[in-house]
């Protein structure tokens, strides 16, 4: 029997500044409608899915940064999601600013929720490589102070049983990295999950800005292929305040093939039935990492990083 998930990448149109909680809830609870309609299991929305990408303004003001941070979750702004994912029988990924209170301080970060099918949260992901810089930068176009907001997730990169696999978890700037999904493929993870908020100009190196597209879906590729693993990657897209930020939202097999992408910039489904059984032939032939990873060597290799041998 193939193990099939149906997925929907639910990507969002930009969220203006204004946009109330409320409104934004509204978007995202159409998106499951259609989900449901469509077959999905589970509906993925993208990183910071309830506000604007706010890390694009320099803000001093604690109460005026800490609006777009969630306090619980679910909220009371939140709850009609939980609630229909009840009542539909489906699941979700959402991701959120989440600021934590207890203890001698408060902690924030840049969070993504796994929610099963009956609206019960049964994972949590703090986003572990935050891009960008924690002071205001004024030659730049705009800001991106996802170090200025947020900390370092402390929670690593677990996978859960979950939606009849294992899934995992990791935010934007993550998907760039391959230790991201190998961490999660040493934990024989199927189905990775990630949102994203990508602007198309890169104001450190513009020489980027052409081939943003081209970068999106070569690391998510790779980590795919490279891990025998599907992954889903969300954008939230389109002009967002002033800044335009890419989509191409998509489902991409254990090949490294995409099989379902989003076209527009603005809020779309695209949908996959995704046989977990075809991680399989990947995670037993050529990414057999009991048999063909040699991580004995890595070690040598990784005591000698920074460590450039000198010009001759
Ligand atoms: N939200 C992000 O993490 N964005 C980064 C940008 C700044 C490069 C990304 O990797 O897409």
């Amino acid at each position: 029997m193939p193990r099939i998930v149906t997925v929907g990448a639910a990507q969002l149109g930009p969220i203006a500044r204004a946009e109330s909680r409320a409104q934004v809830v509204s978007r995202l609870v159409a998106l499951m409608r259609q989900a449901k309609e469509a077959g999905c299991d589970v509906v993925v929305y993208p990183e910071l899915a309830l506000t604007t990408f706010f890390p694009r303004w320099y803000m001093e003001d604690q109460c005026e940064i800490d609006s777009f941070f969630e306090r619980e979750m679910p909220s009371a702004e939140t709850a009609p999601l939980f609630a229909l994912a009840k009542e539909l029988g489906i699941g979700f990924h959402l991701g959120y600013a989440e600021l934590v209170q207890g203890g001698t301080r408060t902690r924030r970060f840049n969070t993504a929720i796994l929610v099963d099918k009956s609206g019960a949260i049964v994972g949590k992901y703090r986003k572990v490589h935050l891009p960008g810089h924690a002071e205001h930068e004024p030659h730049r176009a705009f800001q991106h102070l996802e170090k200025r907001y947020f900390e370092v997730g402390d929670l690593g990169f677990p996978v859960w049983r979950s939606f009849g696999g294992i899934v995992g978890m990791c935010i934007c700037n993550d998907r760039r990295w391959p230790e991201t999904y190998r961490v999660m493929g040493l934990q024989g993870v199927e189905l990775v999950l990630l949102g994203y908020n990508t602007p198309l100009h890169n104001p450190p190196d513009p020489g980027h800005d052409a081939l943003g597209l081209h970068h999106n879906t070569l690391v998510m590729q790779a980590g795919a292929y490279q891990n025998g693993t599907w992954v889903v990657g969300v954008a939230k897209a389109g002009l967002e305040e002033g800044v335009m930020h890419i989509g191409q939202s998509q489902i991409i097999s254990p090949s490294g093939e995409t099989v379902a992408m989003c076209s527009t910039l603005g809020d779309e489904l695209a949908v996959a039935r995704c046989d977990l059984d075809r991680t399989v032939p990947y995670k037993s032939t050529v990414f057999n990492f009991a048999r063909h990873r040699r991580p004995e060597h890595y070690q040598l290799i990784s005591t000698r990083v920074g460590a450039i041998p000198p010009a001759d």
